[in-house]
Parts: structure tokens; sequence; C-alpha cells
């Protein structure tokens, strides 16, 4: 016989889910309590980071992880994490402490009350088991609901007494037994149209995003786009959280500008559109203007029936964004079409003090080590860094989809523990750096190897460009005088430095790369501005 605790772990075991990222409290100790040697725990200081660090470990290994959180006031604190893992597709999931089962209805301390709306929206499903028995079966059936396409993360409450309940051992050899399998064929017909449709366009263009990356459909993207010869643009900044294409490749010709009026000037003379592994589109800000220009049709390919359903023009085909790519390179010959020109390289950045994003982007290009992941949070040099790194291999990008900061430093932490062999370098504006500071010192405890580069203006500067753009003048709580990150990282133990000029930060980059045994965090001022070159 086993306690629903060593059923669980068995349980996590099978599925290799050994690390745990959590925030203890009291309701959560039953669970940790012996905590088995063949697990790891990683220690966050506040849920956000503690969601963060899991989201990139999840996306960057490919293989749910998770979360375990303090009832009410730790979900609470996660839930813009949540939103963020659910933009991005992340398989998460996420337990949750509860008042022992004799206090919930008297609202005891610390009973977290209608525990599962909390997370709501954001997750794909949200329980608390009825029984101590139930507990391994709901959590199986949650990390089959974060792992089922789309990704993202589930959640289940589990009060503190259950752990150490008699297991339902018919239940749990069941749950240990199964496996699921989602990877879905499209609609083999819809596909035979498209490759008539792709085959008689005499401009047809390839809008490639995230899930390209995620559903491991990279080699077949770039193969589909020079068998046809594609102009490839990426989806929209704001939603792209990973990069579905070579940026290096010489059929690449950008990132698709944000807002309708501007993508779809864009996509002129392009009379075939089609848009993979993305939403239709992530516009940001407002500008409108026709949603595709006249005579243009629109093809999406999505695992997301939402995402298909939503789309506000075009045709869409649902299902595995890989298989689907392959089989259209299988349904296809080569094109006669002439090929699409390559993007001018980008010119120097001119010199200025402080120096400019473009600038510091350019020092970053020039140490960039040849397997390199960037973790980006840096708002006004989102663009610019795209544009200087042109990063051109799989899983080497990871950005918030939802737009949400507290991202960057958590999700570098758990990018660099998936994957050990490669450097990681996060970036971030000195604003965005401050929702999820404290898994700096996750980064120092536990040694992980990034490089954080922190760029410091003195100011939300895309909010000040956003509030041009909405003639909003006036808000006030746009500037951040004195925000010294360095300093502050310096108290986390994460080894730190500022640096002004170009040459030195290329040599500080150069150096903290080179670091494998713990983090390094190099700040430069940089002047104001939106960097896009
Ligand atoms: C959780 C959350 N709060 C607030 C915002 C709004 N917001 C978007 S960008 C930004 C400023 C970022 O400043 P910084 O990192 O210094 O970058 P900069 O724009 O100066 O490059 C803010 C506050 C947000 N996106 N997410």
């Amino acid at each position: 016989m086993s306690t629903v605790r060593e059923a669980t772990f068995e349980l996590l075991r099978s599925h290799g889910m050994t690390r745990i990222f959590g925030n203890p409290g009291s309701t959560e100790l039953p669970m940790l309590a012996d905590f088995p040697d063949d697990f790891s725990y990683v220690l966050g200081l506040q849920e956000l980071v503690v969601v963060g660090m899991a989201d990139g470990f999840a996306q960057a290994s490919g293989r749910p992880a998770h979360v375990n959180l303090h009832t009410a006031p730790g979900v609470g604190n996660a839930v813009g994490g949540i939103f963020n893992a659910q933009a991005n597709k992340s398989p998460l999931l996420i337990t949750a402490g509860q008042q022992v089962r004799a206090q919930i209805t008297f609202e005891a301390n610390l009973t977290n009350r209608d525990a599962i709306l909390g997370p709501q929206p954001y997750v794909k499903w949200a329980h608390e088991p009825p029984r101590a028995q139930d507990v391994p079966q709901a959590i199986a059936r949650a990390i089959h609901h974060a792992s089922l396409p789309p990704r993202g993360p589930a959640f289940v409450s589990i009060p503190m007494d259950d752990w150490n309940e008699q297991a339902d051992e018919e239940m749990t050899r069941c749950a240990l037994a199964r496996a699921l399998s989602a990877r879905a064929l499209p609609d083999p017909v819809a596909l035979e149209d498209l490759a008539g449709s792709l085959h008689e366009a005499s401009n047809p263009v390839l809008i490639a995003g995230p899930d390209i990356d995620a559903s491991g459909g990279w080699d077949a993207a770039v193969a589909l786009a020079e068998k046809q010869r594609l102009a490839v643009w990426a989806t929209p900044a704001p939603g792209g959280g990973r990069i579905g294409f070579p940026e290096g490749h010489e059929n690449f010709q950008g990132i698709l500008p944000p807002a309708i009026g501007p993508a779809s000037e864009t996509l002129k003379g392009h009379d075939l559109v089609l848009a993979v592994g993305t939403s239709v589109f992530p516009y940001y800000p407002y500008i409108p203007g026709s949603l595709l220009p006249e005579g243009t049709r629109l093809v999406q390919i999505t695992n997301d029936p939402a995402e298909a359903a939503r789309a506000p023009m075009g045709a869409a085909i649902v299902g595995d964004v890989a298989l689907a790519l392959e089989r259209l390179l299988e349904l296809l010959g080569p094109s006669e079409r002439p090929a699409p020109q390559a993007r001018p390289l980008p010119g120097e950045p001119a010199a200025s003090e402080p120096i400019s994003g473009s600038a510091a982007m350019t020092a970053l290009a020039e140490v960039w080590p040849e397997d390199g992941i960037a973790v980006v949070e840096t708002p006004s040099s989102t663009v610019a860094l795209r544009n200087r790194l042109r990063l051109s291999k799989p899983g080497s990008y990871f950005f918030s989809s939802s737009g949400g900061l507290g991202f960057g430093i958590s999700c570098s932490v758990g990018v660099a523990l998936a994957q050990p062999e490669r450097p990681v370098v996060c970036v971030l504006g000195e604003g965005s750096a401050q929702y999820g500071i404290t898994a700096l010192w996750s980064a120092a405890a536990y040694r992980v190897p990034v490089t954080f580069l922190v760029l410091r203006n003195d100011e939300y500067m895309i909010l000040k460009w956003f509030a041009e753009l909405e003639g909003a003048s006036g808000a006030p709580g746009l500037d951040l005088k004195g925000l010294d990150v360095a300093s502050v990282a310096e108290a986390y133990g994460v080894p730190s430095q500022e640096v002004t000029e170009s040459g030195e930060l290329e040599e500080a980059l150069r150096s903290a790369i080179a670091v494998q045994d713990g983090p390094r965090l190099v700040q430069v001022p940089v002047a104001t501005g939106m960097w896009l070159d």
C-alpha cells in the first residue's frame, strides 16, 4: 500500500518530471516532506518567477514542468506568470496547497476559497479532487491537459492532509500505465488544396510563427521556403515568443509590422499568405486598415482550434504544424518562381553618448556564441536585437508572447537549466527586470550560467513611444531615475559591472559569456529612443 504522496511522486517520475519549481508554505510542507533523492527542487523567491522559470524550462526542454505554489496568496502572485505561460503554450502542471479538508468549509486561515477560480481563465483545466485518493489521478489528468495541443498550464489544488492518506492502488496503477499521443495530421484534403494553391500562386509568402519551432517544424519550414521560393516574414514581434525561421536566411525579409494597416501594406503584391504556427496576427497597437491587400488570400496552419476560430480573416487548417509542413513538402515540387531578394545587412549604428540600443545589440552580435540562446525582455531594443543577431538556429529565442513583464530573468534561468550545453544571454530593459528581479537569486544560488545584459535608459521608453502614438501626452510614471540593476544584482549574489562604450561592452560580454559556473550581469547606459534597426 502506498500513500498519496508516494503514488504522486511515482507518477511524476514516470513522466520524467523529477524537478519541482516552487515557493513553499506551510500548506505545501506535507507534500515536500521526505523529499525523494532523485527529485530536485528549484526555489524561486516569489511565485511569478517560479512560474517563469518553469515556463522557460518547459519550452526549452519540450517537456511538461511542475510548479508548486502556496495556496491562495501564492497562486495570486503567480497569475501574471500563468497568463504568460498560456500565451507561450508552455506545458505546466501547477499544484497548490490548500487547508486541511476539515477546515475548508468554515474557511480557516489560508483556505484557498473557490480554489479553482483563482488561476482562471489562464489555465486549460483547474480542479480540486473530491477525495484524497483522487489526487494522483487528478495530477495525471493535469499533466495530460498541459501536454495536449495547444499546450498550456493546468492546475490542481490539494488539501494538505491528503498526502498521507492511502492511495487507490488500482487507479494509480492504471494512471501510471497511460500514454497519450496527439500529433494530429491536419485534414489531408485541405493540405492537398493548399499545395495546389501554393503551386499556382504567383507570389506566395510565408509568415513564420513560434509554433514552427515548438513543434519541431524548423527544418521543414526552411525546406518548404527554399523549394517553393517563398519570401518569409516573422509573425509580429509582440506575439513572436519564439522565432520560426532562420533570420539570417536569404529568404527572410524581416518582422511583420504589428498593426493591421501596416501589416497589410507590407503584404501587398503577394497573392497567397501562408501563416504557419501563429495567431493571425498578434497585432498591437491598433492602426486600422484593410486586413489583407485586395485580392490576397490567407491560409493559417495552427495547432490551436481557438487560434483558428478567432482569426479575423482567411482560411485555417488545424493540426500539428510540423506534420503539416512535412506533408506540404511531399506534395510540392520545386518552384520556378524567382527567388526572393535577400534583405540588406544593417549598417553601422551611429555613434552617440550614451550608446544607442542598436549599438549595444551590435556589440552583442559581435560576441554572439555559436549556439547562443537569447531570452529577450528589452522593449525598446527588441527589433534591433532581432535585426542584428539574426538568430538562425532552432530553440534560440524566447520572449513573452503575452507582453506580460517579469518573464525574462526567470525564463532564462529555466532555459539554462534545460539546455546546460548552450550559452544563454538574457537581454533586459532595467524597468522590465524589476518585475522578476528575485530570479537573480535563483540564478546565483543554483549557479546557472546566464549572462544578463541590462540596457539602462532611466525610463519606460516604449511607453513614451506609445503615448505619442496614442496622442496621450502628459502621462505620469514613465521615468526611472536612479535605478541601478547592477547594484541590486550584486546583492542577490550575481557578480555585476556597468560599462559605457561599445568596445568595453563587447569585452565585458565576451568574458561574461565564457563563465561556466554561475551568472554574470553587465549593465550599459543607453540613449533614449526606439531602436528599430
Ligand atoms: C506586468 C506588466 N506590467 C506593466 C506592463 C507595461 N509595460 C510595458 S513595457 C513597460 C516598460 C518597460 O521598460 P524597460 O524595461 O525599461 O524598457 P524600455 O521601454 O525602456 O526599453 C511597461 C511598464 C507590462 N507589459 N507588464
